[in-house]
């Protein structure tokens, strides 16, 4: 199928009519009113064609809505640069093969979910020993001495673990973006590791769902994450890097 990445449009029943799913809650008790209005918003938005296909009460006040939309608007994808991180992903295997053979010593790792942010899950999905979708976490690498220090962890104290532990890389997760308030941790954590002199011996990488590559090296990340990263990427981009370094 010839694709022209020069004008690229959202596809739903035919090529290129545009047609969108969009869903929202407005704050209005479920009636014709509220379908409507759902209706107008879509339109409000510069969709033609706006066609209100399930709308739902989700309490006295509010109503839950999935409208269909169509875009005249396109996209050239021929101009958009890849921003994934550029390695070859290993199996377990491979990676603790790959450790013994480069290094001839486990590679220390440490992470935390940094600031106020809760969130515990994406930073075990990569490090705990179960993982995370059938694949294992780095504690089940044998070559890796993984230290997951788990959510809330004040930036600083990271870096003491950093420190106490020796560790080769540094994990560092943000899931919550109110306010920016991600960019700020994420800035913060590498003014640190630059402040104690680290930053060209550890391997630092970030991670989280509104996190990718391009955005943590711009922070002044080695490497970003984003969904759907698993324990391998992040285990091959960690040995891949400090092979590198050790080549320059
Ligand atoms: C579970 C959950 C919670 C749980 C967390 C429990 C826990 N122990 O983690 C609880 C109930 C505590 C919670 C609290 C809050 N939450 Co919450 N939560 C979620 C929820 C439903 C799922 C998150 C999750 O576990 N995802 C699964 C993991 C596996 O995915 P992941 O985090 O993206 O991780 C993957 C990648 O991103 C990446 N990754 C992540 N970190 C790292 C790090 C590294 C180094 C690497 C390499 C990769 C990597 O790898 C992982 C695997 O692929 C999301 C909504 C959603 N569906 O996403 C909201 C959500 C994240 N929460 C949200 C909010 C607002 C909150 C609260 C502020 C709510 C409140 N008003 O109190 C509080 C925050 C409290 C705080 N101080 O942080 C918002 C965040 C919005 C935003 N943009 O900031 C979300 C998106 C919900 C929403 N739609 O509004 N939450």
């Amino acid at each position: 199928m010839d694709v022209n990445l020069e004008n690229i449009r959202p596809y739903g029943d035919t090529m290129g009519d545009g047609a969108v799913q969009l869903s929202f809650t407005l704050p209005l008790p479920h009636s014709s009113v509220a379908v409507q209005a759902a209706k107008q918003m879509v339109l409000n938005m510069g969709f033609r064609d706006a066609e209100v296909v399930h709308s739902v009460s989700i309490g006295d006040q509010f109503t839950f809505f999935v409208v269909y939309g169509k875009t005249d608007l396109f996209v050239d994808a021929s101009i958009i640069v890849p921003v994934e991180v550029q390695t070859t992903v290993w199996p377990r295997a491979r990676c603790n093969e790959e450790i013994t053979r480069h290094f001839n010593r486990k590679l220390v790792v440490v992470g935390a979910c940094i600031g106020e942010d809760a969130h515990t899950v994406g930073i075990d999905a990569i490090m705990n020993m179960k993982g995370y979708a059938g694949h294992y976490g780095l504690e089940r690498y044998s070559m890796f001495d993984s230290h997951n220090m788990g959510a809330q962890v004040e930036p600083h104290v990271l870096l003491q673990k950093a420190v106490d532990v020796g560790a080769d890389a540094i994990l560092v997760s943000q899931v919550v973006t109110q306010k920016d308030i991600h960019l700020a941790n994420f800035t913060k954590m590498v003014e640190l590791v630059e402040a104690q002199g680290l930053r060209e011996k550890v391997v630092l990488v970030a991670g989280g769902p509104r996190i990718d590559n391009g955005v943590a090296m711009e922070l002044g990340y080695d490497a970003g994450f984003g969904r759907g990263s698993f324990a391998e990427d992040v285990a091959s981009f960690i040995i891949q890097d400090l092979i590198k370094r050790e080549l320059t």
